[in-house]
């Protein structure tokens, strides 16, 4: 079988690296299976991608937010065209199931569609003045070249609701994808080209966080980077931008508890524990990772979910008898399976799982079996650090206040749920916890474009991406005074 070389594009132009040296993309359900060679890119790519995105930033902005919004609502219907496609490529490459491939690269539609509209929204605001004859407004501008560095877990969703905006308020991209995932990056923006998107307006440069994110990162012409990933990297990479003076965003871990209460429907909120918890092997930023259940139906719920996460089908995610894929590569495994041995040393109680999964094809690709823990100790680093793979920790709460202390006690706070049927109790639950998102009687996981997401704490950097408050990050603010001629 032919394998398709893959290149990077560059000032309208798809290029190969200037090394001439590749890397491969393969499936982690299957390492037989190779998606493509992709560039091996270095600083001498990004440097081409970032002079291309310079030269095209002034057309770019000058260019109508109408002109640019149309454009995106072609690549939208491009993709939209292609989702079955490309969504059944996301499954191969990243490893998610079939439905939620599918699920994602529809989810890139609606955000492209999204931002074409608020594209058309106002951008900027009217003041009075204390002066009656001067005409007071402000402008929402573009930034100028913006960097994106997206992860392999959303390979097509994230890359949308990054560069989408970007694109919308009039700034032009250097994006480097993951290197896991570099087929889904190439999609979208051979759709955002099909579109008629300008030369230079977007660049894909692929390759490693040494040979791309570095040069990108610490580039001047690069006025603000926009990153989503590990937090040691993110934390990295915002001290990088800020002391050159960019802009910088991050979008980083989460440790999301869900809570139970009695009076919640038991069967729902078993349901939402097991998905939130589960589906895309637990790689979600918003994935639920503890817990907390009210002590008077903590052994039922305990049964319930080592039952239904012990009974879990995992294999290939293109079988649609699969409930859990795989994980992205084999240092996840490891990576995982080692968190697993210290939650035990730390007392944990395996209730289901807790071993790498072989058999059925399953030896050829990165397999961890869906992992229940009972007794997860609050202050264990089980109980503080993030896995990022199928392993749930239970945590029995005698009430309200210590549910919200021990959900709290992590420094993440990206996403959290309570299920209840009492409203006083939801109600003091939104007020107290410290998360970016709370969802009442629904898992944690979850970002719907028209709103913002992001976290608090050491889970974002204080501002929000999608929905309205795309703009706050993608823009700058002009104010202007026009003092009118004296009235005749
Ligand atoms: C979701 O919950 O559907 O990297 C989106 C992540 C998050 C996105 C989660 N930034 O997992």
């Amino acid at each position: 079988m032919s394998v398709t070389t893959y290149q990077n594009y560059i000032g309208g132009e798809w290029v190969a690296a200037k090394s001439g040296e590749t890397f491969e993309s393969r499936s982690p359900a299957d390492a037989d299976v190779l998606l493509g060679r992709f560039a091996a890119s270095g600083a001498a790519d990004v440097d081409a991608a970032v002079t291309a995105a310079s030269e095209a930033r002034a057309s770019w902005r000058r260019t109508s937010a109408i002109a640019r919004a149309n454009i995106l609502h072609k690549a939208a219907e491009i993709l939209a065209s292609r989702v079955n496609d490309v969504g059944r490529e996301l499954t191969i490459e990243e490893g998610k199931t079939l439905k939620e491939g599918i699920g994602e690269t529809g989810r890139a539609v609606q955000i492209l569609r999204y931002y074409a509209g608020e594209a058309q929204q106002p951008d900027g605001e009217h003041y009075p003045s204390a002066n009656p004859n001067t005409l007071l407004y402000t402008v929402r501008e573009p930034v100028g070249v913006v960097g994106v560095i997206t992860p392999w877990n959303f390979p097509i969703a994230i890359p949308a609701w990054k560069i989408a905006p970007a694109l919308a308020f009039g700034n032009t991209v250097v994006f480097k994808p993951a290197t896991y995932t570099p087929l889904l990056a190439v999609r979208f923006v051979e759709a955002l080209a099909e579109a008629g998107l300008p030369p230079g307006v977007v660049n894909l440069v692929t390759g490693s966080a040494g040979g791309v994110g570095d040069p990108l990162i610490d580039d001047d012409r690069v006025t603000a980077i926009s990153f989503t990933g590990s937090e040691p990297v993110g934390r990295s990479v915002a001290k990088r931008v800020s002391a050159r003076g960019g802009k910088v965003q991050l979008e980083l871990g989460g440790k999301n508890p869900a809570i139970v209460f009695a009076d919640a429907d038991l069967d729902h909120a078993v349901n939402h524990l097991v998905s939130g918890a589960m589906w895309s092997s637990g790689q979600k930023c918003t994935a639920t990772s503890r817990a907390l259940l009210d002590a008077s139906i903590a052994d039922e719920v305990t049964r319930r979910l080592t039952e239904r996460i012990g009974g879990l089908a995992t294999g290939d995610p293109l079988a649609d008898s699969t409930q859990v894929g795989p994980v992205i590569s084999d240092e996840a495994v490891n990576r995982i399976l080692g968190d697993i041995e210290s939650a035990e040393s730390e007392g944990a109680r395996l209730l289901a799982g807790g071993s790498k999964l072989e058999g059925d094809g399953r030896e050829r690709g990165n397999f961890v079996a869906p992992t229940l823990f009972g007794e997860m100790n609050p202050e264990s680093r089980f109980g503080q650090e993030e896995v990022f793979g199928p392993v749930l920790g239970i945590t029995t709460v005698k009430d309200m206040d210590e549910a919200l202390e021990i959900a709290n006690s992590v420094r993440f706070g990206l996403s959290a749920s309570i299920f209840t049927s009492d409203l006083g109790k939801a109600m003091h639950f939104i007020n107290g916890i410290d998360a970016g998102i709370v969802h009442v009687n629904a898992e944690t996981p979850g970002a719907e474009p028209q709103v913002p997401f992001g976290g608090y704490k050491s889970s974002s950097s204080y501002s929000r991406e999608q929905g309205k408050s795309a703009r706050d990050f993608y823009t700058q603010i002009k104010t202007v005074y026009v003092d009118l001629p004296s009235p005749a």
